[in-house]
């Protein structure tokens, strides 16, 4: 089942009324940091309290009806699909699963997941002024297109971004990072907010190794001298070489998240 925003109609203003504010959107902040640093700082500040407040009301949601939900965040093209593709079609005989899916424009995320039979409710930020991430407000309006007594496990892949996702609470119990061998092993370290924010990790593409210059050891130090703890799981969403432990993981969360409910 394929839910687009034509159906569920997302709007594009927060709960204050005002239209979108994310720190670097186009009109608020331009005109904020004209005036004054100190002006911009607080309407971000005011945006980010808003939507931690629906992150709230959405995770106890989620939480009464027993549903675990993972925030999926990555570059562009880091195979955020093509790991929930080749998950579901392991995990969906186990677990009660749904998506959704955060793009700035195209089905195509969608139409590729919904061939799991998982609903997959499409969320295209186009028609809110190209969001580059998910905000709590979406979550709570698309999740109204889903039965949550229905599932068990609840899937978000968000906008390719591995900035501005990191900073949006949307109500999840956990989020993961994937990182691909041909992004360079020094993204953590660059992008230090979404490795900091995150709870586990993915590298992912390690079939590419062969024909890379690529130092894997390099790249698990960069994660773990961001969050020195995190789980790395290293696989192949291509050839699902190494997914085992991934899919360990996440089983145990909804496991545990069932026991809880
Ligand atoms: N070789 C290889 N290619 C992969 C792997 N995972 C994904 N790809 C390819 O990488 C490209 C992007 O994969 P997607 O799964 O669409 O990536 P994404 O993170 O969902 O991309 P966006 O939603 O656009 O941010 C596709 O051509 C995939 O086939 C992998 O493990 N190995
Ligand atoms: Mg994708």
């Amino acid at each position: 089942m394929l839910i687009q925003n034509d159906k569920i109609r997302l709007a594009r203003h927060h709960q204050d009324g005002h239209s979108h504010s994310h720190p670097h959107s186009r009109g608020d902040t331009e005109v904020h940091s004209v005036k004054s640093g100190r002006r911009e700082i607080k309407v971000v500040r005011r945006v980010l309290d808003v939507n931690d407040k629906m992150a709230d009301e959405n995770r106890e949601l989620f939480n009464r009806h027993g549903v675990f939900v993972l925030n999926m965040m990555s570059s562009p093209g880091s195979g955020k699909t093509t790991t929930l593709e080749k998950s579901l079609a392991t995990i969906m005989p186990e677990i009660k699963c749904a998506v959704i899916v955060g793009d700035i424009c195209t089905t195509n995320d969608a139409d590729r997941l919904a061939v799991s039979g998982a609903p997959v409710v499409q969320i295209n930020t186009d028609e809110f002024g190209g969001d580059c991430h998910l905000a709590a407000h979406v979550i709570e309006k698309a999740a109204r297109s889903i039965d949550l007594d229905a599932i068990e496990l609840l899937i978000v892949e968000n906008v390719g971004n591995l900035v501005c996702p990191a900073e949006f609470d949307i109500g999840e119990d956990a989020r993961a990072v994937i990182l691909s061998v041909t992004e360079g092993e020094d993204k953590p370290l660059k992008y230090p907010l979404m490795f900091r924010k995150s709870d586990i990790a993915i590298l992912n593409k390690t079939d590419l190794l062969p024909y890379l210059d690529y130092d894997v050891g390099e790249a698990v130090r960069s994660i773990r001298q961001i969050h020195p703890d995190m789980p790395v799981f290293e696989m192949s969403s291509k050839t699902e070489e190494g997914m085992g432990p991934w899919l360990d993981w996440l089983k145990r969360q909804v496991r545990d998240k069932l026991q809880q409910a």
